[in-house]
Parts: C-alpha cells; structure tokens; sequence
C-alpha cells in the first residue's frame, strides 16, 4: 500500500496550506480553516486557509493584468504551454491519481484514469490550439468581404464538483487556456488538496516559461466564493459542474449581470436493455455504471429499463453481480467499490432508500452502511438495487449513491418515453444487437439527453466528444469537438475594398 504521506510530500502539500494562489505567488486567506479527512479511514488530511473577499478581489486583479498578456501570446504558442503542462502532468500520473483516490476516495484506477483524462485533454488543447477556426461568407454586396474570428473572452472562472475534483478542472482550463482566457478556479470544499497539487504540477511550466501570476489562480472556499464569481461583471464565463440546485443560483446570478455560464449538473442517467440486448457485456456495462466511483458521477447509471421478457434473466444476473462486488479500501485493487464522499452523503443515501421503501419500491439487493474494521470513516455503503416505478418522486431526483433502480417496460416507444421522463437529461444508453431500435433511439424522437450510447453504458465518456447535458442538466457542453467556442467571442467583420458604399438588403440613401 502507498505512504500517503510521501505522495503529499511530492505534491508539495504540507500540512498547512495557503488556499489562495496565483500560479506563481500564494497566501493565506482570511477566511476560517479548511480541514480535509479522507472518507477512505476519516483521517485529517491537511489544512487550507479560505478566503476573505479581499483576497478574491486580488486574485481578479492579478487575474485581469495577466490577461492583457495572455491574449497576445498566438494561439499556438499557447497550445505549446500547454504541452508542456501534459508532460509534467504525466511524471505525476501516479502521486496525482492516488491523493484523487485517497481525498476522493475513488478506486486508485479510476484515480488514475481521472489524471488520464487530464493528460489527454491536454494533447487534445493543442490540437485545438491551432483549429480554432472562423468561417468566411460571400458578401452581397459587390468588393466587399465578410468573416468571423474568434477572440479571448477574459477571465473564466471555474467552479468544479469533489466527484471529478482535477479532470473536470482540466477540461475547462485547458480549453480555456488556449482560447487565450485566463482562469481562475474554486475547487470543491470536499477536495481542495487534490486542487493545490494540481497547481504545483502546472506551476513548474508557468515559471519555465517565465509566464505572469494571475493566468491559473484558485481561491478556495465555499458558496460565497461562487457567489461572487457568479456575481462578478469581471468574471466573463462561469463554468459549474454540481448539483442541479448549485446551477439554478449560479446560472440566475450569472444570466441577472447578463454573463456567459456554461452549466453541467445533475443526471438521472438510464440504459434500456431491450430482448436482443447480449447480456454478457450489458451486465458488466450497468454494473461499472451503477457502481464505479460508488455512485457519484454525474454520468452514474440510475435506471434500468428493462424488457419484461428478459427482466427475471437480468435481475438474476445483477443480483448474482453484486454479490461479488468487494467493498473497501479505494486504494487496494482487488476492491470494486469505495466509500462515499463523507456522512452527510451517507446520510442522503439512507434517506433516499427509505423514500424508495415508502413510495413501495423493493429493494432485491438490500443497501446498508458498513461498520467495523477497515470501514471506520463510516462511509461505506452497500450498492443496492430497488425494483420501482418511474414517477416515484424519489426516482425522479438524482441521488449521489450507488442505488439503482429496475423499472419494466413491453413497448420500445414506452422504454424510451419512460427514459426521457426526468428532470435531467445528461446520458443515456440503450443495448440491443435491433437495428431499428438502436437507431429509434438516437433519431429526434429518441432519447433526448445530451450523451446517448449504444452497446456500451452511460459513464465512462471520451474526451473527444462535447460532454454535457439537456434540461435540468443545463445544456453546457465542456471538453472535446467545439467546445471551445463556449470559451470565446465571436465577431463578425466585414471590409469593404472599393470605391462606393453599397447598403446591405438594396436601400438607397442619397443626399
Ligand atoms: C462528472 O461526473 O462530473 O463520463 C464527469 C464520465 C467521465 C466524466 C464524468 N468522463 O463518466
């Protein structure tokens, strides 16, 4: 087993630690101490100081001087700043992935497919870094020429969840970055260690590279500090990933000074398993869905939609699945599931299992919380499977817990209404070997969430691809394809190169 403490010495976390910082330069807020314990044995990690609101107006400050430079840097040589924090992030893989496990409490290998992403959003921001491109439309009027290009937009502020604490960041910032913005991110209270260390990682390229403070800044703290973020004319973009509540206050506070937000918040993510579905890798796919990171992705899988033919077949499948599931320490492989994020997520995990049993739900793999040796954090819950209806209250809320639900259909149309009829419209997922019925799915009358996959589940997404979600989702879309355009503004130029002045749409004005 790793020696937490050697991996925070690696990290530069002490264990006291300065919450704000600038990239380059940090201090210790004024506001009241932080205490980080790990849900995986509740032990302290360490300590970060929070900010005051004068802190917060410095970082805007340095984070305002810093963009008058940033944006003059060409886009490509922004990109290579970039590769370079890819390297450094890869010979930190593993110490990075593992204190994403331990304040987390993730299993290590998603811990380390978590700083995986980060790495490849990297390469993909260099990429990009070259293609952020306009496009040119004929004019109507005669030697006059029109285009469109892209410009930085200013300061990004990030406001990232404890359940993908760095690689949710990643996508933003490194997005951002190459956009020619500048960013400054308020990581979550549950999981502010794994921030500072992603900080140290970077801050190597930014003094390499002799860079000015104020292009990658965090300020920790709680709701206040995303109050003033969204509240600040300053703060071009606000980007949130959290609950659906936290994005309602956020995305109202932003729209009141007539911001940009980019939103990505809750799912109630379903997979229809229809007659044809092969089973063998459906199985495992609603398993790792339902379970992986104990329930706590945004992406999770919440619903089965099962086909009454196959329901008993399936049932019995996952029944005899989570008998094997090992719970335990994230840190040890041969475990499947780790603890939630702390007590109060224990707490929402016991209230939801007895709204399931009131609204007559039945539970056929029965939940509870894990007590004794090796579960002393009292987070440990068992992943539990209820068979429920889809308009129970309960079922129509995300719960950040692994608790699944089996809900039978007989008609495709029925699956896919019962699918779509959520509050949340993040990821969905169907198996079938029916081309008709996959392809049913995926059309305009198919699922309506932002993801929809067939054959495999509804976690897990490349980077490649535009990732969020509809409705109480939010309708943001971070990462990969053109995302990036969330990150800039657009303006339209048209040049006239000749001798008259010709109006648009043929109006005459002589004098
Ligand atoms: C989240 O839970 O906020 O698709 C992000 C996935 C991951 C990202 C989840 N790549 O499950």
């Amino acid at each position: 087993m790793v020696e937490i403490k050697d991996i925070l010495d690696r990290l530069n976390i002490t264990e006291q630690n300065h919450g704000i910082t600038t990239g380059l330069q940090s201090w210790p807020g004024s506001g009241e101490t932080l205490v980080s314990h790990s849900p995986v044995n509740g032990g302290k990690i360490a300590e970060v100081s929070q900010a005051g609101r004068a802190d917060y107006d410095q970082v805007i400050e340095k984070s305002q001087e810093a963009f008058k430079a940033w944006r003059l840097l060409p886009a490509p040589k922004r990109g290579e700043i970039i590769r370079q924090m890819g390297e450094e992030l890869r010979k930190k893989k593993q110490e990075l992935g593992t204190l994403v496990s331990y304040e987390m409490g993730k299993s290590l290998q998603e811990g380390l497919g978590e700083v995986q992403e980060m790495i490849d959003i990297c390469d993909f921001a260099v990429g990009i870094s070259r293609q952020l491109y306009g496009l040119t439309m004929h004019s109507e009027r005669p030697q006059h020429r029109m285009y469109e290009q892209w410009h930085p937009i200013g300061i990004v502020g990030i406001i990232s969840a404890f359940n993908f604490p760095v690689a949710v960041w990643s996508w933003n910032a490194m997005i951002a970055w190459v956009c020619g913005d500048v960013c400054v991110w308020k990581p979550s209270e549950k999981t502010p260690l794994t921030a500072l260390a992603c900080q140290s990682i970077i801050k190597i390229v930014l003094e390499n590279n002799n860079l000015p403070e104020g292009i990658s800044s965090i300020v920790t703290g709680g709701r206040d500090v995303g109050k003033w973020l969204a509240e600040d004319p300053r703060v071009a973009l606000v980007s949130a990933t959290g609950s659906t509540p936290m994005g309602r206050s956020v995305g109202e506070a932003v729209a009141r000074r007539l911001g940009k937000s980019l939103l990505e918040l809750g799912g109630n993510n379903a997979i229809i398993v229809t007659p044809s579905a092969d089973l063998s890798i459906a199985v495992p796919g609603i398993v790792f869905g339902a379970v992986g990171t104990a329930g706590q992705r945004c992406t999770s899988t919440r619903r089965i939609i099962v086909h009454e033919s196959i329901y008993e077949d399936l049932e019995n499948r996952l029944v005899k699945a989570y008998s094997q599931l090992k719970i335990g320490n994230p840190l040890d492989a041969s475990n499947h599931v780790g603890p939630l994020i702390d007590q109060l997520a224990v707490e929402k995990y016991l209230d939801t299992v007895g709204k399931v049993k009131q609204a007559g739900g039945k539970f056929i793999v029965e939940p509870g919380v894990l007590s004794g040796e090796g579960f002393s954090s009292g987070c440990y819950v068992n992943p539990c499977i209820a068979e429920v209806q889809n308009d129970y209250e309960i079922v129509q809320h995300e719960t950040f817990a692994p608790i699944l639900y089996l809900i039978k259909y007989s008609e495709i149309e029925e699956a896919i209404a019962i699918q779509n009829d959520v509050p949340q419209g993040l990821s969905s997922a169907i198996f079938t070997l029916n081309l008709r019925e996959s392809e049913l799915f995926l059309s305009q009358q198919g699922s309506d969430c932002g993801i929809a996959n067939v054959n495999i589940g509804t976690s897990g997404a490349e980077i490649g691809g535009a990732f969020g979600g509809e409705k109480e989702t939010g309708g943001g879309r971070e990462s990969g394809s053109d995302a990036w355009k969330a990150y800039m503004r657009r303006q339209t130029n048209t040049i006239n190169y000749g001798t008259a002045l010709p109006l648009a749409q043929g109006i005459k004005f002589e004098f």
